[in-house]
């Protein structure tokens, strides 16, 4: 209702809707419009109240539902339908039931605040109100499971290009799966499937991104690695632009893959994008660790590191660290 109420004060931005006309037209009663006018009001849209003449659209707040980022959105898939929390678990989790119901693909889940976000192997994700990206999408692409492991590849080149293309800012990718700003985190992605053996039923991409946070806003325990693009940008930026040309990106890095088979201009971008190559880094494998120099990324996403005693070993899942950035110093 309230986005039907957003809606309908768009396509008026000039003219002042009156109460009477949105009850008529939305078969609500004027107290229900009233209501949702107050919390419109309540979550940032600026909107007046002109006596006998109705209510007028003055500003739009810089929120990640779905009526702001699909105006303006230009994917074929990805988006077209978004569902926006204003506080939720996990985007993650809330993408995994809807994808359980048989939604479609592209769908989109996106939240003002996280209370359960998820890091890999049950670790947290710290997303506070309003000043990050936490969305999800949800893929059905039609290739074998083992080929999953690129799609994390593939959403971070795509998110690491979009963050530079909106803010100018320089970032790197550190394998497998963190957007590497001035040495810190500035964004995580959750790659999670759900397959049987010869074929993925789904995979949820889930990206966090620390957008507005100020440096006193992160917590103690992560104050130390995260960062946000307007510590370091130092001017707000708008989600909205963001979310839409990370959805953009990704759909091309997406058609890219699944229809036209094409990994290798992606990971060709992701070794540009790279912090980790030809730098010393230590990875930790089933409590083992294993220190020595990454020196490429395999076809199929996995990290090869030429240990101290030059044997070329393949990393496919694991947690690196790379001296100098912000757990390996
Ligand atoms: C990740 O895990 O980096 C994946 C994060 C994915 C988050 C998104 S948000 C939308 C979607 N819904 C979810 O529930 N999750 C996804 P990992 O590599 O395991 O890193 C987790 C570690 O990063 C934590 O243990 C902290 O040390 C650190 N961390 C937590 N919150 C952070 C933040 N906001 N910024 C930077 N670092 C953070």
């Amino acid at each position: 209702m309230k986005d039907k109420i957003i809606q309908i004060l768009k396509e008026n931005s000039k003219n002042p809707v009156s109460g009477e006309k949105l009850s008529e037209y939305l078969k609500v009663s004027r107290t229900a419009i009233w209501k949702h006018i107050n919390q419109l009001r309540q979550e940032g849209y600026e909107i007046e109240s002109l006596p006998s003449r109705g209510y007028l659209l003055k500003n739009t707040p810089d929120v990640l539902s779905s009526i702001e980022i699909q105006s303006g959105l230009k994917t074929h898939i990805l988006g077209n339908k978004i569902i926006h929390f204003d506080s939720i678990d996990s985007t993650n989790e809330k993408a995994k039931e809807y994808a359980l119901q048989g939604e479609k693909e592209g769908l989109v889940i996106t939240a003002e605040e996280q209370t359960k976000g998820k890091g890999r192997k049950g670790r947290d994700w710290i997303s506070s109100k309003g000043s990050g990206i936490w969305m999800s999408i949800l893929l059905r692409p039609d290739i074998a499971p083992c080929q999953a492991p690129k799609f994390t590849l593939l959403a971070a080149v795509a998110v690491a290009k979009s963050i530079q293309e909106e803010t100018g800012l320089l970032v790197h990718i550190k394998w497998p799966n963190d957007i590497i700003l001035n040495k810190k985190k500035v964004c995580g992605i959750l790659t999670e499937m759900n397959a049987e053996l010869d074929r993925i039923n789904y995979i949820v991409v889930g990206i966090g991104i620390n957008v507005n946070q100020q440096e006193n806003d992160f917590s103690e325990e992560i104050k130390n690695k995260a960062i946000s693009l307007f510590e370091v940008k130092k001017s707000k930026i708008s989600r909205q632009n963001l979310t839409r040309r990370i959805l953009t990106n990704l759909e091309k890095y997406y058609l890219n893959f699944v229809k036209k088979e094409d990994f290798s201009s992606i990971l060709k971008e992701w070794k540009e994008l790279s912090c980790n190559l030809e730098k010393e880094v230590k990875v930790v494998l089933n409590g083992k660790e294993i220190e020595g120099i990454a020196k490429d990324i395999t076809e199929d996403g996995a990290l090869l590191i030429e240990n101290r005693e030059g044997k070329l070993i393949e990393i496919c899942y694991g947690d690196v660290s790379v001296r100098g950035i912000y757990d390996y110093i």
